[in-house]
């Protein structure tokens, strides 16, 4: 932005598990920013930050939102900081993993009466992956029967040494004293504070040789060269800063502004690669190259595209390359959106995130650059769906509004997907968990007015024979006039799955005229697509025609083709049908503890254990189950795991489908199929 050197600006990503404070924290910093007149309330609903209806209905964030402010660090330098707030639950990780792609720092928020929790880890694990550096903030130290000692204890527990405190609250909670700040520690403090300092200063020492020639030589560090060490071990995650605030009360607040700004990277410190492998220049000078990592089609705000300039300058009013798709566009001006609040500006620099209004065919992961010299950014990959229900529209006349409202949706949320599922015809909607589904719904109904449902998927069940058998039908109608006729005999025999010559002519004879041949073929195909059990498809199933007869006046392609078709229908009938039903691998990860229960789940579900190993200390098991428990599984695994399990699946191949299940389904497609008859 203008007036603001690049190094002078914080990109930061608020990252935790749901209900951590996130969202509150950062209506704290926009009160002290005076981006906002008043302390914001997630609980109370007038957060700025978590400002869509869906969710304050919900009183969760479901989008990562930019915020934009200005600051004065305490050195006096104007610092621009835009902090990214992100949802911590569970369903909504796509737009966690999208934020964090774009900012040069995360901060991880733990609740002080929760401690780390699932989406605290998932979190952790997600910066880990990255590289991000980070600093922790704990929220909620006014609830009861906590401290902030404990706190700090159990997360340098799990996370370790380098996490260290930065500031300490005093013991009445009403003020927070920042360690590399203050010119008098209270009495109270005087010994912890001496105590972390000194932890600090090592840290410190260690990231420069001719710090630690001085501090080994017994001589304090200058607060420069402290700065200047903490800055590096923060960088390369040696250190990571320890805050406290009390957001509800704006305590601490501006202790982490001036933190962040002294010690937190700056887009120069962390420049990134192209696709290509080449380091993207962070200069306003530079070749423009910025990312889009959020797509926004409300109909508040309308359509708007989120971008990090990695490189050069995005400026307003000007033609552009969309590098991906290979399409200029024109830029109207930039925009600052905080909420519902819209400013626009004429240019972005290098380091900077911004919003650009109404691109005609721009969308996530594209990169935008200057025309004439494209560039292509390493695109963010978004975690695969894991649920995946059928939606029926409740209206039949809108069933041809569901895919365009779907497609609308899906365009500014990665981790939905559609598609019709060719053997069931069903339209598949897949997402992260049951509350990714319901929201995405929800909208369709608000934005759309197509109101839907969302069922068990059907399973795409198959048929074929195991034995070998003859099938054989006349079709002989005689009502006045012309009558109809046709006879076929046919032999039924299983065929290994992959061969798809599944039609032998073996006539002899011209008891069936050759011109019928194509209509017998078309029949036979009939009685295929409707098996004898389920109705499914049969597969893997070889038929020749070896006889049959013909009448001079009344034989006709339709008699044969339905003499066909009910001769495979009997046929099949004695060749021992059997169902088969698609089997998916699935790789569940869960710690420890739950391995009992979710290999003890598995059984129930028909499941087959293929193998089990560790990773990133979670127990890793691989299986097979068939595709009918997978659908809901998500759901159920969280349930088992308390939110700590997950699980990807794949397609294995068919299978043959129990006895007992089998009887089941096969009841079940019986009355269906009366229902539809009657
Ligand atoms: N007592 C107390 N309550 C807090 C504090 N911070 C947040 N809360 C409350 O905790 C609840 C959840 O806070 P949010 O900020 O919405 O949580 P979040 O981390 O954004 O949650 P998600 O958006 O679901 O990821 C709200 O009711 C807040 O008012 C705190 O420091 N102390
Ligand atoms: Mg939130």
């Amino acid at each position: 932005m203008k007036g603001i050197p690049v190094e002078n600006v914080r990109n930061l990503v608020l990252v935790g598990h749901t209900g951590s404070g996130k969202t509150q924290l950062l209506d704290a910093i926009l009160y002290k920013l005076g981006v906002n007149d008043r302390l914001g309330s997630t609980a109370a609903g007038s957060s700025i930050v978590d400002w869509t209806e869906e969710e304050k209905d919900r009183k969760i964030s479901i989008w990562a939102k930019p915020f934009r402010a200005e600051h004065t660090g305490a050195d006096g330098r104007k610092m621009g900081l835009t902090f990214i707030d992100t949802p911590g639950y569970a369903d909504f990780f796509g737009q966690m993993i999208a934020a964090t792609a774009v900012a040069d720092a995360a901060l991880v928020v733990v609740d002080a009466a929760s401690g780390i929790q699932v989406g605290t880890n998932r979190a952790w694990r997600r910066c880990e992956t990255l590289g991000l550096p980070r600093g922790i903030v704990i929220t909620g130290l006014d609830k009861e029967n906590v401290t902030f000692e404990a706190t700090l204890a159990k997360i340098q527990e799990v996370w370790g040494r380098k996490c260290v405190p930065v500031e300490l609250p005093t013991r009445d909670r009403h003020a927070i004293v920042d360690l590399l700040q203050a010119a008098k520690v209270p009495d109270e403090l005087a010994a912890e504070a001496e105590k972390t300092k000194s932890v600090l200063e090592e840290d410190a020492a260690e990231e420069d040789d001719q710090l630690l020639e001085k501090y080994l030589g017994g001589e304090h560090l200058s607060p420069e060269e402290l700065t200047l060490g903490l800055r590096r071990a923060i960088l390369r995650g040696h250190v990571v800063p320890v805050f406290e605030v009390e957001s509800p009360q704006g305590v601490g607040v501006k202790e982490l502004l001036d933190e962040v700004c002294r010690l937190f990277p700056s887009p120069l410190d962390r420049p990134v690669k192209d696709a290509a492998g080449n380091v993207v220049e962070v200069a306003a000078t530079a070749p423009l190259a910025a990312l889009v990592w959020r797509s926004v089609n409300d109909p508040f705000v309308g359509q708007l595209s989120f971008a990090r300039v990695f490189g050069g300058t995005l400026s307003g009013e000007t033609e552009i390359l969309n590098a991906v798709k290979d399409q200029k566009e024109r830029l109207g001006p930039l925009h600052i959106i905080n909420g519902r609040k819209d400013e626009p500006v004429s240019e972005a620099h290098a380091g900077d995130i911004v919003a650009l209004a109404k691109l005609k065919f721009t969308s996530t992961n594209d990169t935008l650059s200057l025309v004439g010299k494209p560039v292509r950014l390493t695109p963010i990959v978004f975690p695969h769906p894991v649920m995946s229900l059928a939606v029926q529209p409740k209206a039949a006349q809108d069933e041809a509004k569901v895919g365009e409202s779907l497609k609308r949706i899906a365009d500014e949320d990665p981790t939905i997907r559609f598609e019709q599922n060719p053997a069931t015809k069903e339209l598949i909607l897949s997402g992260m968990g049951d509350i990714h589904l319901d929201t995405t719904v929800a909208r369709m109904k608000k934005r759309s007015n197509v109101d839907v449902q969302l069922n068990t998927p059907k399973v795409a069940y198959k048929e074929k024979i195991t034995a070998k058998a003859e099938g054989h039908y006349r079709h002989k109608k005689q009502t006045g006039g012309r009558g109809q006729y046709g006879e076929v005999f046919i032999r039924l025999a299983p065929m290994p799955p992959g061969e798809t010559e599944w039609f032998e002519d073996a006539l002899v004879g011209t008891n069936v005229p050759r011109n019928f041949i194509p209509a017998i073929q078309k029949g036979l195909h009939e009685g295929m697509m409707r098996g004898v059990l389920a109705g499914s498809p049969v597969v893997d199933t070889k038929v020749e025609l070896y006889d049959g007869s013909s009448h001079e006046v009344d034989s006709s392609e339709i008699a044969f083709k339905i003499a066909a078709a009910r001769a495979f229908t009997e046929g099949m009938n004695k060749a021992r049908p059997v169902l088969l039903e698609p089997i998916m691998t699935v790789r569940i990860m869960v710690p420890d503890q739950f391995f009992g229960d979710i290999t003890g789940d598995l059984n129930h579900r028909r499941g087959r254990i293929l193998g089990m190993g560790n990773e990133d200390g979670m127990q890793v098991i691989t299986a097979e189950i068939p595709q009918a428990e997978t659908f809901r599984y998500s759901s159920e695994l969280r349930s088992i795991t308390r939110g700590q399990g997950s699980f990807e699946s794949a397609f294995a191949r068919y299978d043959v489908v129990p006895p007992n299940v089998a009887q089941k389904v096969i009841a079940e497609a019986q009355k269906d199929k009366k229902e539809v008859e009657e």
